[in-house]
């Protein structure tokens, strides 16, 4: 008998995804993984048993998928991150096994709230905003188009920082979301890299007499892999993300022996393992700390070591390479691969260095997030050379060859030498990883039409030139899976009535809604799931800020890391215009507005810091003035990640995307809210012209100076005090920030905000831009009152979204950077998990 039910269990384990095995296996596993009956267990112990039960179901698959690309010698792609911004697991599982109806059934039936479960999985958030996400919708979408791809990156103890607000200030606090333990990770404690750092090059010759090199007497720190599935959509494929903790050598050990000193023994032991502490929490900017750098060569380090040692398993040496492997590198972060290979093929395989060059150029592409020179990172010499001795040789050399044959192209050009070169030698010397980037990759790509063209206009234009046909564009995505299928189950779930549930899949099938902007059955529904998400997002400020927002009120959506180039600052101003005009109009007619804000600012930023507070101090008025809070209210929400962007984004009816135009690289919140039916109040920056495409004029509400308006007023002397002068109403609004209208407690608080804009030139144009937005804002106030024109609009948006799938954008760098094929994977519909 106890045989027998034993067996059973197994069995259900084993191919089990209806209710009754769910049951089944979620009992198991809270007793036998977590350890827990359900007399004692927790909300947390039910979540760590559903996980285990996911779990479960992925690893089959996942080793078949690992044993389909080792039997097949395919090529693989490994997309190199500093930054993963990965967000809950659980549900994504579920969804991309699809198994949540089950799922939720068997729950049901368990009587488990599988709300207060869900919500107990902290975000894996290893990254700061667009870039890690980015990388983390590319793995959903090369897994579910069976493509062998692999993120590479760091496992960061502490990930972004929690956000709190106090008296309306950032107040961060570490983000431990590692502490009770991660369910969806494997450590590979036999998976182990010796990473060196600081030391000297030293030259010996062979037998030959040819000189070689060694890098020695080094300060050396272990890293160890971390693996985590990444499953597919609809597909049994279930591809790996590898990442790197740090480790102390064993030499720690032995220093205590030979010392006698055990305490400092483990301290220095301690202080190696800090490498993998932290996340960095800069968004397009970056400051050259010494222990980034070292943090950027470890992960590369140890990814390179553990690609190249697969790659031998078939390989008696390196020439197919660049056929077997396409390594992309996301932003210059990890750009140190470049001469870290060169050092791998010429200093240990002893390949002469043309070779090993042709080798490395075509296994390496590079993709640039950002044209801000703040954000185009450089090193000092000084600390590569104390760092990364030998590095900075082969950078030389690389240098060296490359200049060469520019001056080959350019007799006599000293001017092009200066700007093409890879150390900028203007001040103390520095190298540009930029620079190394494109020197070193076969293709460089921008992130959207316009951002791929500025590259090539400006910041690479010598290269653009020297490298024809190198520099292209592939157009950012999301995953439909997690920023629809499973953000907006309402939304998803109508459109899967009308067109059926290909679009998860394949999202140009969303066109097919396009017809049903005329079916009034077809309007009224998608009104009414939009209501429901708002109420939805209603309740939740409700209980997290005790705040009373109407879900009739248009709701007014900014979303993304706080940045002046973001401009939040020009939403700002808008929101207290408004303010003033309620005031002093008190009877007239008004359109209701919520007006949301949420983003991080970097730490060390003390004016992206300030207009938090701005934000705060606004709300706290406005939302008190009896006067104007019915038709206006104020709301900061704390600590806006992915999980966040989840509840909200379904609940925007307009999505504030307001750059300076040529600043936002992409952007792909854009993409998000409106997939989710927002209408975007927009510049034409970034993305957002692509979409504007895509979903046509009249379907977006488009604003201000265009990117050649932009560098065409600067060039030619541009004046705020001028557009001060001119408009009364600006002129009241800055007088009021600025003379602590909002801050009577501190009237100068704010000041230096105002100072920004008119004594230190306004860099991002936000007076020359305010009253084309005023106007714009209106214009979406008309639109707004035409509710049965709006919810068209918001239809539109969503159907003509399909571009914008990173499917579409994978099959991009697929087929036109890494010569990748997807690999037959078994069709889910044929079987069980087995
Ligand atoms: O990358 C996103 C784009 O959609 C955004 O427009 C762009 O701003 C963002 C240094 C960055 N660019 N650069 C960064 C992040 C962290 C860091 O330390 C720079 N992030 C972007 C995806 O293409």
């Amino acid at each position: 008998m106890a045989d027998s039910l034993q067996k059973s269990m197994f069995e259900h384990e084993k191919t089990g995804f209806d209710a009754d095995s769910i049951k089944q296996s979620l009992a198991n596993c809270l007793t036998y993984s977590v350890g827990k009956d359900t007399i004692t267990a927790t909300d947390r112990d039910r979540f760590f048993a559903a996980a285990y039960l996911v779990r479960n179901r992925l690893i089959d698959r996942w080793m078949e998928t690992m044993r389909g690309y080792y039997i097949n010698d395919v090529k693989r792609v490994y997309y190199f991150s500093l930054e993963f911004l990965m967000g809950r697991t659980l549900m994504n599982s579920v969804h991309n096994l699809g198994f949540d109806q089950q799922f939720r059934e068997a729950l049901n039936d368990l009587g488990i709230n599988l709300d207060s479960v869900r919500e107990i999985e902290p975000d894996a958030a290893l990254g700061n905003g667009g870039l890690g996400r980015l990388a983390a919708c590319f793995l959903d979408s090369m897994a579910t188009l069976d493509l062998p791809g692999y993120g590479y990156g760091i496992r960061y103890e502490y990930g972004m920082f929690a956000q709190r607000i106090e008296d309306g200030r950032q107040v961060e606090h570490p983000d431990n979301w590692l502490r009770y333990g991660n369910p969806w990770e494997f450590p590979r404690p036999e998976v182990l890299y010796q990473v060196k750092f600081h030391g000297r090059a030293v030259q010996y010759p062979d037998e030959q007499g040819v000189a070689h090199y060694h890098w020695i007497d080094t300060d050396d720190v272990m890293a160890m892999a971390f693996d985590t599935p990444i499953p597919g959509y609809g597909t049994h494929t279930v591809n790996n993300m590898r990442l790197w903790s740090a480790k102390a050598t064993r030499d720690f050990e032995l220093r205590y022996f030979n010392e006698g000193n055990y305490v400092k023994a483990v301290e220095d032991k301690n202080d190696s393992e800090n490498l993998s502490k932290v996340l960095y929490p800069d968004d397009t900017t970056t400051m050259g700390r010494e222990l980034r750098l070292k943090q950027q060569y470890f992960f590369v380090c140890a990814s390179l070591h553990d690609i190249l040692y697969r790659y031998n398993k078939y390989q008696s040496n390196f020439d197919a390479l660049p056929d077997k492997v396409a390594i992309q590198l996301n932003d210059t972060h990890p750009a140190i691969a470049i001469p870290e290979l060169m050092r791998v093929l010429v200093d240990l395989h002893h390949l002469d260095w043309e070779k090993a060059w042709d080798i490395t150029t075509r296994t390496f592409a590079y993709t640039n997030h950002t044209l801000m020179p703040e954000a185009l990172e450089t090193w000092t010499v000084a600390l590569f050379e104390n760092v990364l001795p030998r590095h900075l040789q082969i950078i030389y050399e690389i240098n060296r060859r490359f200049l060469k044959d520019v001056m080959h192209r350019y007799p006599g050009d000293t001017g092009i030498l200066r700007r093409m070169s890879i150390i900028d030698e203007s001040g103390e010397k520095r190298i540009r990883m930029a620079h190394l980037a494109i020197v070193g990759s076969h293709k460089v790509n921008g992130v959207a039409q316009i951002h791929t063209e500025l590259m090539k206009q400006t910041i690479f234009s010598d290269f653009d030139v020297f490298f024809p046909g190198k520099i292209i564009n592939i157009t950012n995505g999301i995953t439909p899976r997690r920023w629809l299928n499973q953000a907006n189950r309402r939304l998803a779930e109508l459109i899967t009535t009308r067109i059926g549930s290909g679009w998860v899949k394949d999202l140009s099938q969303l066109k097919r809604l396009i017809p049903l902007v005329d079916d009034a059955s077809f309007r009224k529904e998608f009104a009414a799931v939009k209501r429901a998400d708002k109420e939805r997002l209603v309740a939740m400020l409700k209980q997290k800020l005790n705040i009373d927002i109407s879900p009739d009120s248009l709701f007014d959506v900014q979303i993304k890391r706080i940045h002046e180039y973001k401009r939040q600052l020009l939403n700002v101003l808008h929101v207290v215009t408004l303010y003033n005009r309620i005031r002093h109009n008190p009877n007239a007619e008004y359109v209701s507005r919520t007006v949301i804000f949420g983003g991080k600012a970097a730490p060390g930023y003390v004016k992206a810091k300030l207009i938090i507070k701005l934000i705060n101090d606004i709300a706290d008025i406005v939302n008190n003035d009896p006067q104007v809070s019915s038709y206006l209210k104020v709301v900061f929400m704390p600590n806006y990640d992915v999980s966040a962007a989840e509840e909200m984004i379904p609940a925007a009816d307009l999505s504030e995307q307001i750059s300076t135009a040529g600043t936002e690289a992409s952007g792909t919140g854009n993409m998000k809210l409106a997939l989710n039916g927002a209408l975007t109040i927009g510049t034409l920056d970034g993305a957002n012209i692509e979409i504007s495409g895509e979903v046509g004029e009249n379907n977006i509400f488009i604003f201000g100076l265009t990117a050649a308006e932009v560098a065409e007023t600067k060039a030619n002397g541009y004046q705020p005090w001028d557009f001060y002068h001119a408009n009364p109403e600006l002129r009241a609004v800055l007088d009021m920030i600025g003379s602590g209208f909002f801050s009577p407690d501190e009237p100068d608080r704010f000041k230096p905000i105002v100072d920004t804009l008119l004594e230190h030139g306004d860099q991002y144009l936000l007076l020359a831009d305010y009253a084309s937005y005023i106007d714009c804002q209106k214009k979406v106030e008309v639109a707004y009152r035409d509710q049965e024109q709006w919810v068209r609009k918001a239809i539109l948006n969503v159907a003509n979204m399909s571009k914008f799938s990173s499917d579409r954008t994978i099959m991009q760098y697929a087929s036109e950077i890494w010569d990748a094929k997807p690999v037959a994977s078994r069709s889910v519909e044929s079987g069980g998990i087995g």
